[in-house]
This record gives structure tokens, sequence and C-alpha cells, in this order.
């Protein structure tokens, strides 16, 4: 399959940056990244060239357009993620630290485990749904992977995501009841972009399941999520900030050299779905 995706884009980037910080006048303004670190790179002014065999389609050529298009990426292992979180979850305030996705709390990015109170990986798209567990694949797909307190991440398993229950012990903002988990207002949008870029990328055609959404939240194994009609609303609520564009640049420019198109082009859930 061609590569002209992630070329064009790629070898593009320095001079993109140039002219935007002409244009905007932000190149003084602009604060030094305080660690060594090339995921504190500033964000890219997104060329559409990427997406050119999409723009202007709607529904399932859309989708279908999406998915030939973000499909084109490098893989990379589950030992592997650990390292990428550090670099796409990085607290903006402190290059030494992630942050958590449900808790929001900036945790040392080297206290990360399996102990009470360490940081580990989460498949916000529950691996179970679909039974793709951890080999390479959607299980080490990062764009739905966030480091994530390991107490709360049990907490939420394998639920859908549905408005509703009671509070979630250590994680302010986040609900859960027995068959549905709320997380937090500031990332509702993300976790709703997260799984409909799975639904976009994972179609079947390799050897894992079709994944989608659906309206239910009792889904179990099936390899589907829910509830759609709730993230779509959640979508719109908490539009894109710049953690979660910069965390798609890392995951484009250094790890799989694919994007998340909702994180790009928020219009296009509704355009879809
Ligand atoms: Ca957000
Ligand atoms: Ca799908």
């Amino acid at each position: 399959m061609s590569r002209r995706h992630h070329l064009h884009p790629r070898r593009s980037l320095p001079a993109a940056l140039a002219v935007l910080a002409v244009l905007t006048g932000t190149a003084a303004a602009a604060p030094a990244p305080a660690a060594p670190s090339t995921a504190a790179a500033p964000l890219a002014p997104l060329d559409d060239t990427y997406y050119q065999d999409a723009v202007g389609k709607t529904g399932t050529a859309l989708k279908s357009a999406l998915h030939t298009i973000i499909s084109d990426q490098s893989k990379i292992t589950y030992s592997q993620v650990w390292d990428a979180l550090k670099d796409t979850d990085e607290d903006p305030a402190n290059p030494s630290n992630v942050i958590e996705l449900y808790t929001g709390r900036s945790e040392p990015k080297s206290n990360n485990g399996g102990s009470v109170g360490q940081w580990n990986r989460e498949h916000v798209w529950a691996k179970s749904h679909g039974n793709f567990g951890t080999a390479t694949g959607p299980g080490t797909d990062i764009h739905h992977l966030r480091p994530s307190d390991v107490q709360v991440n049990s907490t939420r398993g394998n639920k859908d995501f549905d408005n509703g229950g009671s509070a979630v012990s250590g994680a302010p903002g986040n609900y859960t009841d027995s068959d549905s988990f709320e997380p937090r207002d500031a990332v509702k949008g993300d976790v709703a972009r997260m799984i409909l870029y799975m639904a976009v990328r994972y179609e079947g055609d390799d050897s894992f399941a079709d994944l989608e959404p659906n309206d239910s939240v009792s889904n179990g194994s099936a390899p589907n999520i829910g509830r759609l009609s709730v993230l779509k609303t959640w979508s719109e609520q908490d539009p894109p900030d710049s953690f979660e564009k910069r965390r798609n640049d890392v995951i484009f420019d250094q790890y799989q050299h694919n994007r998340n198109p909702f994180i790009d082009h928020p219009e296009w859930v509704e355009a879809i779905w």
C-alpha cells in the first residue's frame, strides 16, 4: 500500500509550522519545551492532504474512505505502549509526569505498573469487547490507550459508557453503576472520539473483529461499545483541546503514522453516525 498519506505531511511539517507561526504571530510567544522531548513540539496545522480521499463524503462512503486512510499505519507491541504513553500523555506542566485519563491526576512517568497508586494501560475500547487482547493490533493501538490509575481502571473494567451512577472513589467527576461508566466532563469527548476511531479503523478485514458502537450497555464480549447516542453528545460537549490534538500529532509523527479523524474533523461524527 502507498505510504503517501504520511510521507507528505511529515516532510512538510517544519515548513507548515513556520508559516503558521508567521501568520498567527505566535512564534515569539511559543513556550520553550521544558525538557528535550520531541513530544513537546507545538501543534501542527492540519494539512488535509492526509484526508484528500475523504473530504466531501458522508455516511458509509466517508467511513470507508477514512478506514482506508487510517489503516495505513505502523504498529507497536504491548510492551512498547508503556514508553509511547509517556510521550503521548505527558503532563504539559511537568515533563516527568503523565496525566491519568479518568482521575486527571499528574503521576510520575516512572510510577507505572500494577500496584495501588500506580498507572497502567487502560483500553478505552475494552479489550474483551471483541476479544482482541494485547496482541499487536487493536490491543496496542495507542489512539485508544491511556494512562489510568490502577484501581480506577479496574472499576471501569469492561463496562460500556453511559451517563449516571455513583461517584467513583479516587476519581472526581466520574460515575459508575452496574453496567456503565461515565468519565469526567473534561475527557468525555476524548472517550467518544477514541471509541469512534476504533469503529472506523477496525472493520473485520484483518484478523480482528469488526468493532462498532451501538446504543446498548450490555454488550458483554460482543465487538460493540455503547451507548452511541451518549458518545455523540459527549463529543459535542467536549470538543478537542490542545492536549488531545497534541497526542494525535505525536502518534502520527512518532509512532503509528495514522490519525484519529474525529479529532481533526469533529463534524465527521455526525456525518457518519
Ligand atoms: Ca477533552
Ligand atoms: Ca468497524
